[in-house]
């Protein structure tokens, strides 16, 4: 680590790493006014959405398909609404599942708790704590409301970072459109990794039995690129917003790839948040 973080000790990093639950949750990351004023701006984004002009409701007897990806492909430099598979157009906060991509670079408020925060920055700065993977990214998850075993908090399956290696990959399709593309060889479990804790995390991953992480508003998820998790659907009668977003190693250190879906453009590169890697952790596969 190179400065300690107030809110994060090395003892928690140490634990983190060394278990089988390859995520690590910061609570209170968040300031309860940068929390208001995220979950103020989503509903406010929301209250904006008109789904009579969602092309996916336009058009309805164009090429979904076609639609649809081209919707999404090219939303890296916008703010986009995409909807739940059985969206209910009565309900605005129903029928949408997520607005990206571009949230942290064009809305003001989203940009000021990503790009100019120096509370992320000195999170990232945290050599060796949960650096990314080549194939995968970092994970930043945050809750912006209270999240429950009711409302879809995310869980996680224990020692799957070590058993579940990344074997495909979603990419842009030459011919249009996006699919999966299988690895042909996934990294394999770094050679220091004994027996004992392979065996460990495999019995732990086949018993399948993921652990909830429930959260309240304002605390931060980081999430490891190989872990397994997911969220339940949201049964509840409460919404559940979260911010989420992505880091990888940028160039000149490392390439990125054009089959990958997120392509930069001329108008708007990627961001940076460190103006240097943190020496080992650039572009090693951390398990
Ligand atoms: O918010 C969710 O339900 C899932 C988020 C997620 O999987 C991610 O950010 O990687």
């Amino acid at each position: 680590m190179t400065q300690p973080l107030e809110y994060l000790s090395q003892a928690h990093i140490d634990k983190v790493m060394t278990g089988l639950l390859r995520y690590l949750v910061v609570r209170g990351f968040l300031s309860h006014d940068q929390t208001s004023s995220l979950l103020a701006r989503s509903k406010d984004l929301l209250d904006e959405f008109t789904p009579e002009d969602h092309p996916l409701i336009k058009f309805t007897t164009s090429d979904k398909d076609h639609v649809g990806d081209d919707y999404f492909l090219n939303s890296g430099d916008k703010i986009r609404y995409f909807l739940d598979e059985d969206a209910s157009r009565q309900d605005k906060a129903k029928a949408v599942n997520k607005i990206g991509h571009a949230l942290h670079e064009l809305d003001p408020v989203f940009r000021k708790v990503t790009l100019e925060n120096d509370r992320l920055k000195a999170l990232s700065q945290t050599g060796g704590a949960v650096p990314e993977h080549n194939d995968s990214a970092l994970g930043f998850w945050m809750a912006l409301e209270k999240c429950t075993p009711t409302n879809g908090a995310l869980s996680f399956l224990p020692g799957s970072h070590l058993t579940t290696p990344i074997t495909k990959r979603f990419v842009r399709l030459p011919g249009g459109g996006t699919g999966f593309e299988q690895l042909t060889a996934p990294p394999p479990p770094p050679s220091d990794t004994s027996e004992k804790t392979m065996q460990i995390a495999s019995e732990s991953a086949s018993e399948g039995k993921y652990v909830l992480e429930a959260c309240e508003p304002g605390d931060l998820v980081l999430i490891h690129g190989s872990v397994l998790h997911k969220s339940e659907r949201n049964t509840s009668a409460h919404t559940r917003f979260a911010y989420t977003f992505h880091m990888i190693d940028s160039p000149p250190y490392a390439k990125h790839d054009e089959k990958n879906w997120l392509q930069p453009t001329e108008a708007m590169p990627f961001s940076r948040i460190l103006d240097a890697p943190i020496g080992n952790t650039l572009s090693t596969p951390i398990y």
